[in-house]
């Protein structure tokens, strides 16, 4: 037995979705290491060899065949969307849309439908960090009873350029630069900014990507858009025009520039624990699934194109009617199998679900079906349990090909056959009635590659973000393109984007001008004039999400001599209202309180420093605080906490920490000696009023 020369056996736990079976050696008695192909194993720590201190034989094939597959467990990372997290969960319907819609999945009120979210960023590679600027995928896998529904969508509805074939050039520009292989996963940098410059449809996305929603504080507070116009098809296969939007319980929240910058040192994996550990400690992210719902004549009458995706639909023109509520209540059993060979695909639409004629979708409907082959490595990833449609068959004549894992009974491999007249399997057969449709309308044209006259307006809605933002996201978003323009060498690609600015709102250019301190150009050219829409506050994030402790992180510093009482009632008091909360320590082995209790902490200092919470509380001694003032890392804990607008909870001991950090007393600096209770209200948001008194913002 192998246990007699080293490591004990594992039983390989291998637990397949609903979806699939697996052949691994799941829990058997014996439980037996074996090869790929079954042959036991007597020795799963020595190679073989020509003598104990000889070279290693060929003969070896367990050698080879464990090396081999170790050698091939790399599989090419998605093009874009490489770094990824994902949860299983369910959706649940609230409200029918029969009058619109024939799909099941809309119109069965409280049913239940599995379903696989992964959420992304886009520029960087697999190994990337978590927190950079970048707009987030949020890509949804309905495993519908007609099929799967994949909703690919971002965190972001509206998207920066207006057709699929600029799409190579939009992706080549942000990520790393074709010599020097950098920067990763950063737009601030050249050929971003240069492409953007010329492509003033990117406008409008590119207000959206420097407001804070591209530095989420969770995957469990984004919001979700499906980004292209869909089309609903209702019995009478009527179409109505459609948007899908996904908000979530917990409000859109996002972190300080500064503060995501500082996270992805601290933990690059932010995101990805954030949503791992809220689902493992039964907190689980729950989003309302809501539609904007458009006829053609309504559509006809906006003044922009709703097959334009750089254009957004204001809730004030169209309302949003919620009709169900997604929970991911589940993590992953394995990143591989399921986050990473997850394949969504716009395709992915059950009947009574139809795509629009929006020339950005129509690529996107080639480009995931094309880019699974060369991920996946095989026309049949469909078969991959992640990917599998559960609670439907899924069945029809398509035969072979690599890594094929289904065995086809019969003789008919075609359709039309007769062979069931002679008893034999004869196969599936179409569905005119509940099979899926396309919606019928006359489609007449010359061939050209043209760019519709009503796609040319590349400002107006870029203007309509801009002034329905709060001062603060103004302002936010201002110094976010001074920051990103501050990286690029080329003076004249961040004069152009002034000129584009100047288009959008006179008082931003004006302003971001003076963050680079560049003379302001006059307005680029504009293929159409700029219109005012009326403002939609609907777009702003501050003053929207709820203030509550729900989902949010307290971190707890403590020190030798500290006031266990007072550690507790803090934590008592934080949980109470829904928060997580650790202890921070200088030392991972603890502290001494005073009367002689050990506390152990969860998190060491200079490991766990304040930008991972969202407020923090500082249970002192004098002598530990004295001790402290020499230590940066507390320093650190303390000013970065006040930088980030964070609440700050703290005995009186610890003031000679708060004064060497340059902490100013405001509402949110609670002393804890009136009680723990003061402290939860500062802590479930952020302190925007002290912003102005610690940074320069543009
Ligand atoms: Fe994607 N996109 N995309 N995209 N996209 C991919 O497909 C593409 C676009 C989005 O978690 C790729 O399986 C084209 C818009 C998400 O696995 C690829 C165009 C939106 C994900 C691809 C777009 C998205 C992808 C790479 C322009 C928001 C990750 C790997 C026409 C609605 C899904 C893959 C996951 C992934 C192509 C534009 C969202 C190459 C050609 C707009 C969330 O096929």
């Amino acid at each position: 037995m192998p246990t007699s020369k080293g490591a004990p056996p594992r039983a390989n736990a291998s637990t397949a979705g609903s979806g699939g079976e697996t052949h691994q050696t799941a829990s058997t008695p014996d439980a037996r290491l074996t090869t790929n192909h079954g042959v036991p194993l007597s020795d799963n720590q020595n190679s073989l060899k020509a003598g104990a201190r000889g070279p290693s034989l060929l003969e070896d094939f367990i050698l080879r065949e464990k090396i081999q597959h170790f050698d091939h467990e790399r599989i090419p990372e998605r093009i874009v969307h490489a770094r990824g997290s994902a949860a299983h969960g369910f959706f649940e319907l609230t409200k029918s849309l029969s009058k619109y819609t024939r799909a099941r999945i809309l119109t069965e009120v409280g049913e239940r439908t599995e379903v696989f979210v992964r959420f992304s960023t886009v520029a960087g590679g697999a190994g990337s960090v978590d927190t950079p600027r970048d707009v987030r995928g949020f890509a949804t896998k309905f495993y519908t009873k007609e099929g799967n529904w994949d909703l690919v969508g971002n965190n972001i509805p509206v998207f920066f350029i207006q057709d699929a074939i600029k799409f190579p050039d939009l992706i080549h520009a942000v990520k790393m630069e074709a010599d020097r292989g950098y920067p990763q996963a950063a737009s601030a940098h050249d050929t971003f900014w240069d492409f953007i410059g010329l492509m003033p449809e990117s406008t409008h996305m590119i207000m959206w990507a420097m407001s804070d929603r591209t530095i989420p504080r969770s995957l469990r507070m984004m919001e979700g858009f499906g980004v292209n116009t869909f089309r609903l098809l209702n019995d009478k296969d009527e179409p109505t025009f459609v948007k899908f939007h996904w908000r979530p319980k917990l409000g859109t929240q996002s972190t300080c520039w500064d503060e995501a910058v500082k996270i992805a040192g601290a933990d690059p994996d932010y995101h990805r624990r954030d949503l791992f550990e809220a689902i493992d400690m039964g907190a689980f992210p729950e989003w309302e699934f809501g539609v904007q719902l458009l006829s053609q004549a309504e559509a006809d009458a906006l003044p922009f194109d709703i097959l334009d995706a750089t254009k957004v639909i204001p809730e004030e023109l169209v309302p949003i009617q919620f009709i169900g509520r997604m929970v991911l209540d589940r993590n992953p059993d394995n990143f591989f199998a399921e986050t990473e060979q997850a394949a969504f695909l716009p395709t992915n639409i059950p009947p009574g679900i139809d795509v629009s004629e929006d020339p950005l979708l129509q690529g996107r409907l080639f480009s995931y079906q094309d880019t699974q082959l060369s991920r996946l490595g095989t026309v049949n990833f469909h078969q991959i349990p992640i990917n599998q449609p559960k609670g439907c068959p899924f069945q029809n004549l398509q035969r072979d090909g690599h890594m094929q894992t289904q065995v086809f009974k019969g003789r008919a491999n075609y359709e039309p056959n007769s062979l069931a007249e002679a008893g034999e399997i004869g196969g599936p057969r179409e569905d005119p009635k509940g099979g899926f449709r396309s919606t019928a309308f006359p489609v007449e044209g010359t061939k050209v590659r043209l760019r519709a006259e009503t796609f040319a307006d590349h400002y107006s809605h870029a203007r309509l973000f801009y002034r329905s933002q709060t001062e603060i996201e103004q302002a936010h978003l201002a110094s976010a393109l001074v920051f990103e323009l501050s990286k690029c060498s080329f003076a004249h690609v961040r004069s152009r984007i002034l000129a584009n600015l100047q288009n959008v709102d006179a008082e931003l250019a004006a302003r971001v001008a003076a963050g680079l301190n560049m003379p302001l150009p006059k307005a680029s050219a504009a293929a159409a004039p700029p219109q005012d829409m009326a403002p939609s506050p609907a777009l702003r994030i501050v003053g929207k999400y709820p203030e509550t402790l729900q989902g949010r992180a307290v971190g707890i510093l403590v020190t030798d001599g500290a006031d266990g009482a007072m550690v507790e009632a803090v934590r008592a008091a934080a949980t109470g209202a829904g928060a997580s909360v650790k202890i921070i320590a200088p030392k991972v082995g603890g502290v001494t309180l005073k009367g002689g209790k050990a506390l152990t902490p969860d998190g060491q200092l200079a490991g766990t420093p304040s930008v991972l919470f969202d407020a923090v509380a500082l249970v002192l001694s004098e002598e530990g605080c004295a001790e402290l003032l020499g230590e940066s890392a507390a320093i650190d804990f303390v000013s970065n906490a006040f930088v980030h607008l964070k609440a700050i909870g703290h005995t009186p001991q610890a003031q000679p920490l708060l004064d060497k950090a340059n902490v100013q007393a405001d509402a949110g600096i609670v002393d804890l000696s009136g009680g723990a209770d003061g402290f939860l209200a500062p802590a479930a948001s952020r302190q925007w009023d002290r912003e102005p008194k610690v940074r320069m913002l543009a």
